[in-house]
């Protein structure tokens, strides 16, 4: 593993010539937008809750109108920022790849839509979408739009989820939560892009979270070159070749461009 601050000159080169890039983003390369990770302390209403207390079954289940309204208030705030130069950055070579002849697949496991924003193609969404709905007890798909709250403030008071006109139950947000399967078809895509790539990408993401953060090391099989752009070290830094320190905001572009 090496640790850089700035882009060093092999890493320029893997890239100049790579042909089949794979990306994995997380809750970090959404962070220049204004979008909080996941592992941050959270703010005024939710100050006193993480990720793992609030993106479960069972808290969706004892607690239905905190965990509902916990995602509307993301909703809303997502659909008020901006993708930032990371997504641009990371559409730009998509485009350029795609033109030349190559590929450039991205995976995340952000449930917002910034990725597709900035103009990229998104291959999977690892953790699902916070804009899309189902029931949780027939899982019939449902459109409700996106609240639209003053500002990035919570909603005043705790509002109940709306139940389901099939069968009366909770309507849960199209996410992934903790003990839940991830789409079998974005999970194989992605190991498949990454199994073939000729440079793997890692921005913005823990690595704590499985099995997301274990499909990188598919390219350990290949010795394919293992890139992570993020300002802190991570759970599957040590298995990188290179370790790009600094907000992907930052330095996406210039290996970019
Ligand atoms: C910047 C930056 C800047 C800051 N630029 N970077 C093996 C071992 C132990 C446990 C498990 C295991 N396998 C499975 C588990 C259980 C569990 C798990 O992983 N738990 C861990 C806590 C250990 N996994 C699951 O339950 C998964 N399902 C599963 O395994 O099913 C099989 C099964 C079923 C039944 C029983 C048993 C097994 C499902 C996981 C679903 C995760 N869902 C969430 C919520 C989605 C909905 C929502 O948005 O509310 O997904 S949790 C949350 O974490 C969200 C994220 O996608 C995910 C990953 O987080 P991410 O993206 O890495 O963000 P952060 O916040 O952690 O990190 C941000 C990073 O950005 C940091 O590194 C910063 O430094 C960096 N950063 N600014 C670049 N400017
Ligand atoms: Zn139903």
């Amino acid at each position: 593993m090496q640790v850089h601050h700035e882009i060093p000159d092999d890493v320029v080169s893997l890239l100049r010539v790579a042909r089949r890039v794979a990306v994995l983003t997380g809750a970090g390369i959404s962070a220049e937008s204004g979008v909080p990770t996941f592992r941050e302390v959270q703010k005024g209403l939710w100050e006193r809750f993480s990720a793992q207390d609030l993106a479960t079954v069972d808290a969706f289940e004892s607690d239905p109108a905190l965990v509902w309204t916990w995602y509307r208030w993301r909703q809303s705030l997502i659909q008020q920022v901006e993708p930032n130069p990371g997504h641009a950055a990371l559409a730009r070579w998509q485009k350029h790849l795609t033109e030349s002849g190559g590929t450039l697949t991205i995976a995340t496991q952000n449930v917002d839509d910034l990725h597709e924003r900035a103009g990229a193609e998104v291959l999977a969404h690892l953790h699902g979408s916070i804009f899309s709905h189902r029931c949780l007890g027939c899982g019939s798909a449902v459109e409700l739009p996106a609240p639209q709250y003053d500002g990035f403030e919570s909603p005043p008071s705790p509002e109940d989820p709306p139940s389901c006109s099939a069968c009366g139950g909770l309507i849960r947000p199209g996410v992934v939560w903790f003990g839940e399967m991830l789409p079998m078809d974005a999970f194989e895509a992605t190991a498949e892009a990454i199994r073939h790539a000729d440079v793997v990408l890692v921005a913005g993401t823990s690595g704590i979270v499985q099995p997301a953060a274990s499909l990188p090391l598919l390219a350990l099989e290949r010795g394919t070159p293992l890139i992570e752009v993020n300002p802190e070290e991570t759970e599957i830094s040590e298995v990188m070749d290179y370790c790009l320190r600094g907000p992907s905001g930052q330095l996406l572009p210039p290996m970019v461009d």
